[in-house]
């Protein structure tokens, strides 16, 4: 169905017969459900098109380390520190994956770090808005790791091989993750007053945020079409998100917690959870700049990159020595 509106340059609409016969292959390979591989011929906006979403994926592992790196010296106990550590130091690896797979399509790790530190790259906007106490670490883990794992499942089906399969792994991992978080919810709406308190606290502010993360309502969204041509995407974004309130929905009624709108019901016409757009006014400024964390993300990732310049000098001028000492011998 997709097949008529594939655009091969990125710059417009093109339909199945204007296509050039490399393109029309291309698009009856994605429609076989064809894995694609990087040496393999490829129009120019799908690759792009992987690079500036891979890429992004990639930023916002990197970039959601911070809010949760900012509770590891004060997690509750020795345990919490140690599985928070490991999920922690789990999203740099996605990290790496991820960097692997958008590398395979001819961009340097170095350019796509430029982009992030320059401004030109997104992360995803929900690393924007601050931890302010432990149960925001559950919520992250509960919501957001939930948030991506509805997103990221489909996309182990994504029509890029290395893409495809980098998220395999890291869907495993990400359900461990998800798992914990609702693992501290529990313990938080079943502890104190306080607890409770803190627990419907975080919920209240990391609901909106979350549904935000599947990115603009359908008609705001610019690439779905093109990228759900080239089953890039698999679902819409108003899809998923409805997918995840349906699924977190319950959850929060497990909890005893309330989650925060008012028009949350289940409609049994559309067989989904009635519930409220986010504010998407919010979203854009905060994709724009003015999150209330944005400068502080940003810098802590150019800070990364300035203090571990020496580090990646002396790697570089080790590996042009052994280089040396192994042709001296050849
Ligand atoms: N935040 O046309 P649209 C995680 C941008 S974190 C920022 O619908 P698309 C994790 C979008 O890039 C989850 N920007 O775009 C890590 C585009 O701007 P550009 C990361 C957003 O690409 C650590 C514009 O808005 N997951 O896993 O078709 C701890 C128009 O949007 C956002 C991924 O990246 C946003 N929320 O759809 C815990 C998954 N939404 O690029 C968890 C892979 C939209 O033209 N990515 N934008 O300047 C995707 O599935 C898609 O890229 C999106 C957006 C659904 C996010």
């Amino acid at each position: 169905m997709y097949a008529q509106i594939v655009k091969t340059d990125g710059t417009g609409v093109k339909a199945l017969e204007e296509m050039t016969p490399e393109e029309r292959a291309f698009q009856e390979r994605i429609d076989a459900d064809q894995k694609i591989e990087p040496k393999e011929w490829m129009p120019e906006g799908y690759r792009k098109t992987l690079v500036r979403q891979i890429s992004q994926h990639a930023h916002s592992e990197l970039v959601g380390q911070l809010p949760e790196g900012n509770w590891i010296t004060r997690a509750p106990t020795l345990e919490r520190k140690a599985i928070l550590l490991a999920k922690v130091q789990d999203e740099a690896g996605h990290g790496l994956y991820l960097y692997c797979a958008a590398e395979t399509l001819g961009i340097s790790r170095d350019e796509m770090f430029e982009q992030l530190h320059s401004g030109k790259a997104k992360y995803s906007s929900i690393f924007n808005y601050p931890t302010l106490t432990w149960a925001d670490i559950g919520a992250v883990g509960w919501l957001v790791d939930g948030a991506a794992i509805m997103n990221q499942v489909p996309l182990q089906r994504t029509s890029y091989g290395p893409y495809a399969r980098a998220m395999v792994r890291i869907c495993k991992e990400e359900s461990f993750h998800q798992r914990q978080g609702f693992h501290i919810m529990m313990k938080m709406a079943s502890g104190s007053e306080a607890q409770k308190r803190m627990a419907q606290d975080a919920l209240n502010r990391f609901w909106y945020p979350s549904l935000m993360m599947f990115g603009p309502s359908d008609k705001d969204s610019v690439h779905s079409a093109q990228s759900m041509a080239w089953k890039i995407k698999i679902n819409t974004n108003d899809e998923l998100r409805q997918k995840f309130v349906d699924q977190t929905v319950p959850q929060a009624k497990y909890l005893g917690l309330t989650v925060p709108d008012e028009a949350v019901q289940w409609n049994e016409e559309k067989g989904g959870h009635d519930f409220s757009e986010p504010d998407w006014d919010e979203f854009f400024s905060v994709l724009a700049g003015n999150g209330p964390c944005n400068k502080e993300r940003l810098q802590a990732r150019v800070d990364a990159w300035d203090g571990g310049e020496w580090f990646r000098d002396g790697l570089m001028a080790n590996a042009a020595k052994n280089k040396n000492t192994s042709e001296e011998a050849a």
